[in-house]
């Protein structure tokens, strides 16, 4: 890999110093043991997704995202791959490339490579470690580029470094990460998103598409049990991070598909009637009982569509390939 020096950008008013990073991972652990705290308060039990990526999460997504039932990033990038050069002629030259989420890199060389030179890329991410090795990888596939990575929550970040708002933008949010978001999120995410790209700005989106549940449920419910692991590890960060003993072998990985919410919805049931330890309280689960982890949604082009005019984006076109299994979307700002 070549050299680079990436420095990586934080949201003005904040620093990189090694203390601010600490106090950021305490922040962290505080924010998951509320989130913890609050989910189990609820009925049914729910932990926020956002908690999946630790460092065990993440591997266990990126071999997620190379099994045979897990659709999504082959045909996204099959997609990608068949009409970037359409794509990069839609857009026009010299926008700066704005990535939320740094999780892509494969997609995203493929983007850079067809959009040609571009002034800048910068991929915006709470996670300054996968931020920084995406940035890393990419340095050295393209020569010249020039990275701005971004420390920030994207879906709440008010502003980018200054530098990345000299020229006009194109976002790109890939792997239909917008799924994750309730309809209502993804709006308000849309809708900061076209505030944040601004005027002029145009917007790559990967959204996951409506199909059939004999497709749907094996791609979150896996023959070799990755997804289920994947799952479970939030209980594995509970005991390490906040102090549970929830014992793995009583929980059960389940994934059903909701058709009047239009989701795949994820699970970890209780195989017993049992009490666990966490965040310092008991809580009593019945068997059968369920923990919420996570909404996957599904859109045909038409909803998602409608969605991007009601948050401020105009459908420019869709490509859907021949297995209509996953969409790509240009919008632009009307
Ligand atoms: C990151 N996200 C788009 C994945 C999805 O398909 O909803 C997360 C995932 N959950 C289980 N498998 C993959």
């Amino acid at each position: 890999m070549m050299e680079s020096d990436i420095s990586l950008h934080l949201p003005s008013g904040s620093s990189a110093s090694s203390g601010s990073l600490r106090a950021k991972e305490a922040r962290d652990l505080d924010d998951f043991a509320q989130a913890v705290l609050a989910g189990f308060a609820q009925r049914p039990r729910s932990i926020p997704c956002r908690f999946f990526y630790d460092a065990r999460g993440s591997e266990l997504f990126e071999e997620i995202t190379k099994l045979e039932e897990y659709y999504p990033t082959r045909a996204e990038t099959a997609l990608l791959e068949a009409h970037r050069a359409e794509i990069a002629a839609l857009v026009g030259p010299g926008r700066i490339l704005v990535e939320f989420g740094s999780g892509s890199s494969r997609k995203t060389s493929l983007l850079l490579g067809a959009l040609g030179k571009v002034p800048a890329y910068v991929p915006i991410d709470i996670a300054a470690d996968s931020l920084k090795e995406a940035a890393e990888w990419l340095s050295g596939q393209h020569e010249g580029l020039t990275i701005l990575p971004f420390i920030a929550d994207f879906t709440t970040t008010r502003a980018l470094p200054p530098v990345a708002t000299r020229k006009k933008r194109l976002g790109f949010f890939s792997g239909s990460t917008i799924g994750n978001l309730t309809h209502e999120e993804a709006a308000s995410f849309l809708a900061n998103a076209a505030r944040l790209l601004g005027k002029g700005s145009t917007f790559l989106v990967g959204v996951d598409l409506k199909k059939p549940v004999s497709i749907l449920l094996p791609a979150y419910n896996d023959g070799c049990g990755v997804t289920a692991s994947f799952n479970l590890n939030l209980l594995v960060r509970i005991n390490r991070e906040l102090g549970g003993n929830f014992d793995l072998s009583r929980f059960a990985h389940d994934a059903v598909w909701n058709d009047e919410a239009g989701r795949v919805e994820m699970y970890l049931v209780s195989l017993a009637n049992q009490a666990v330890h966490a965040v310092g309280r008991a809580f009593d689960f019945s068997k059968g009982e369920r923990i919420h982890t996570e909404n996957s949604h599904k859109y045909t082009v038409a909803e998602f569509q409608t969605l991007a005019r009601a948050s401020g984006w105009l459908p420019v076109k869709a490509w859907t390939g021949p297995d209509r299994l996953f969409s790509l979307h240009l919008l632009r700002q009307g």
